[in-house]
């Protein structure tokens, strides 16, 4: 008989199933080859690695970056990379040294690997995408579960064929085209699917542009995206200096989707995302001649050498426009060398731009927040409101092309009315993986080698058994995509993220900043925390630290209209049962500091996942719709309790 024919992310599942049928079960357990932590989720992987008992790591190989923290006010980052090194050496890990780059763009450039699994405690993990890796963000815990071999969970995927044809018109680029698909699927509604890209316009994309393309499905909220591993992987590879990893995975001619999309390469316009929401696309025609204060240049979706080769190539002898800041940040050594190389960092610096650190930085607001009030245009991922560290500022997203074309103007201008010539691929990589510290004994470990453990190094909360009944208080209502930055903010509190306690004060500080001692006080009373949110609850990072500090606070359950897969993943680990509203009108009938019994929850948990709530309104019914598995976890108060 005939094998069926495959598309590529039934190719690679299949090979890495070991729990479930893909035909009939909604969640399937999938062995993990790499993974990957960066060090703002990486220590809390690695705490709760170590109190699972595992010798050395299990997967073929798991590296540890850092990239996040890497400000150093105060002694708590420093600590924490201390930390993160001695459990690399400890454990058999791989560690990428500060300074060294960003996690996506490092592990794209020297690891990643088609056709292999990649799991990592960062919601841009799906930039291996580009090289045909089925890679997916997680919270920390799952990435520890996977170090030590266990299996990695999903809802069984629907797969949506986004077809590729033509080609891009000059000066449009990779960051249009996923904007393009953002704006017509939006930032919700897709959880549980996997977008394949496929078609002709393929071949027509360098490796860079395909992670630029795979890196920002994490927007969507879909599982991942995939690429296929073409004759353009194969190039990609052999100029890092890894042929070898190379493996051709197409679908076969027939292969099935769940659903397809077409874009046509050579009809997309420059886009942008508006505020506050990268599904808030717009054309950069729209926005033409918009005055902007600052512009910045990197992140893990737009760092590569060809970004930032090209913005080199626009301002080339040129100088940026008097009133506007431009900051660039380079993804990787292996970039900046390249662009010291051929004279682009020369460029850059003569015409004004600031030379930023090859880390997260500005993304993630750890710096260069914009002044009160600024339009500032960035190549990053995301705009959610405050998260530059500026609560009033305009973040638009664009493209490095839009990025480059603006800052000599001070305003937005479309980049193709100058289009620079296009960036060929690089026939050889510089490659020194110097910073890459203890390759020689990945997978093994450092007999002896001793845990450093500084005082910003707390323990990790365990979380109790659910109880039968709970008495519980809405501690806080929340409207639709809440987003982790708004639960758990991360800028200049993320410093934190080791010591729970401390972290857990700015528990929804941009929302209600009494949340915290709110929580307390309910909990000192015996009561039961309860989140009350409308659609898309929990959009964003995978920082399971949105889910470890309310189970901290004594949050027993989220109420939601709809919950966000990782986020909703990250609560189970923690023993948060994450309901949602039967009916969504119901979410009328709660107001914060309602009293809310929710009598018999054990049981629905155990059950069928339906229990009524009463609140001072009326009783109303919600629902969690839970595997086995997760009713086990939730039973026992989290992954931790569970072991
Ligand atoms: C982000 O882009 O929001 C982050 C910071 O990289 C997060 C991880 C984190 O919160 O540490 C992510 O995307 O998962
Ligand atoms: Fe870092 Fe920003 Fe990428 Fe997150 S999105 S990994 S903060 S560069």
């Amino acid at each position: 008989m005939k094998a069926k024919q495959m598309n590529v992310v039934e190719k690679i599942l299949s090979a890495h199933l070991v729990e479930g049928d893909p035909a009939k079960d909604p969640e399937l357990g999938i062995r993990i080859d790499q993974t990957l932590t960066q060090d703002a989720t990486g220590t809390m992987a690695y705490l709760q690695f170590e109190s699972m008992g595992v010798p050395r790591v299990k997967t073929d190989l798991s590296v540890s970056y850092v990239d996040h923290n890497t400000v150093q006010i105060g002694f708590e980052n420093a600590d924490d990379h201390d930390f993160l090194q001695s459990v690399a050496k400890k454990y058999g890990i791989v560690y990428s040294k500060c300074g060294n780059g960003i996690c996506h763009q490092l592990h794209l450039e020297r690891f990643g690997k088609p056709g292999t699994t990649l799991l990592g405690s960062d919601s841009h993990t799906p930039t291996g995408g580009g090289v045909g890796q089925i890679a997916i963000g997680a919270g920390g815990i799952d990435i520890a579960v996977a170090m030590a071999g266990g299996a990695f969970h999903i809802p069984t995927p629907k797969v949506r064929a986004i077809v590729l044809k033509g080609k891009l018109r000059k000066g449009v680029s990779a960051k249009d085209v996923i904007l393009k698909v953002l704006e017509k699927f939006g930032t919700k509604g897709n959880v549980g699917w996997i977008f394949e890209y496929t078609g002709p316009g393929v071949a027509t994309l360098d490796v860079p542009s395909r992670a630029t393309i795979a890196n920002m499905g994490a927007e969507l909220g879909v599982t991942t995206s995939v690429f296929p591993s073409d004759a353009v992987t194969k190039q990609f590879l052999a100029a890092q200096g890894r042929a070898k990893d190379f493996v051709k995975i197409v679908a076969d001619k027939g292969a099935k989707y769940d659903d397809t999309f077409t874009v046509d390469l050579s009809k997309v316009e420059p886009m942008m995302a508006a505020p506050h929401s990268p599904g808030n696309v717009v054309t950069v025609k729209s926005k033409k001649g918009l005055k902007v204060n600052q512009i910045m240049i990197g992140s893990c979706t737009n760092s590569s050498y060809r970004d930032i080769r090209t913005v080199a190539l626009y301002l080339k002898g040129k100088h940026v426009a008097d009133d506007v800041e431009v900051g660039i940040a380079c993804g990787s050594r292996q970039v900046i060398n390249m662009l010291a190389k051929d004279g682009s960092l020369a460029i850059l610096h003569a015409a004004g731009c600031r030379m930023l650190e090859n880390a997260c930085g500005f993304c993630i607001g750890a710096h260069m927040s914009p002044r009160t009030g600024a339009v500032s245009l960035r190549t990053n991922n995301r705009n959610f409101e405050g998260r530059s560290g500026t609560k009033s500022a305009q973040v638009y997203l664009v493209s490095p092309e839009t990025a480059a074309a603006s800052a000599l103007t001070g305003k937005v201008e479309l980049p193709t009315k100058n289009p620079v010539a296009a960036v060929p691929s690089p026939k050889k990589f510089p490659i020194d993986d110097a910073m890459f510290l203890y390759r020689a004994t990945a997978g093994k470990g450092v007999k002896g080698a001793e845990i450093v453990r500084g005082p910003n190094i707390a323990p990790v909360p365990k979380g109790e058994p659910l109880a039968k009944d709970l008495k519980g208080v809405a501690a806080i209502k929340v409207g639709d995509k809440i987003t982790t930055d708004h639960i758990m903010p991360a800028g200049a509190r993320l410093k934190f993220r080791s010591n729970i306690p401390q972290y857990a004060k700015f528990v929804f500080e941009p929302c209600d900043p009494k949340f915290h001692d709110n929580c307390l006080a309910n909990k000192e009373k015996g009561l039961a925390n309860v989140i009350i949110a409308g659609e898309s609850y929990g959009q964003g990072s995978s920082r399971e630290h949105a889910a470890l500090c309310p189970m901290y606070l004594g949050v027993k359950a989220v109420i939601a209209k709809s919950i966000e897969r990782i986020h909703r993943a990250n609560l189970v680990n923690f023993g948060i049962v994450p309901f949602f509203f039967e009916n969504p009108k119901d979410y009328d009938k709660v107001a914060a500091g309602d009293a809310l019994e929710l009598k018999g929850i054990r049981d629905a948990v155990a059950g069928d996942g339906v229990l009524e709530v009463k609140g001072p309104k009326g009783t109303f019914r919600v629902k969690a719709a839970l595997s086995d598995r997760e009713k086990h976890l939730l039973l026992c108060g989290g992954l931790l309790a569970s072991l």
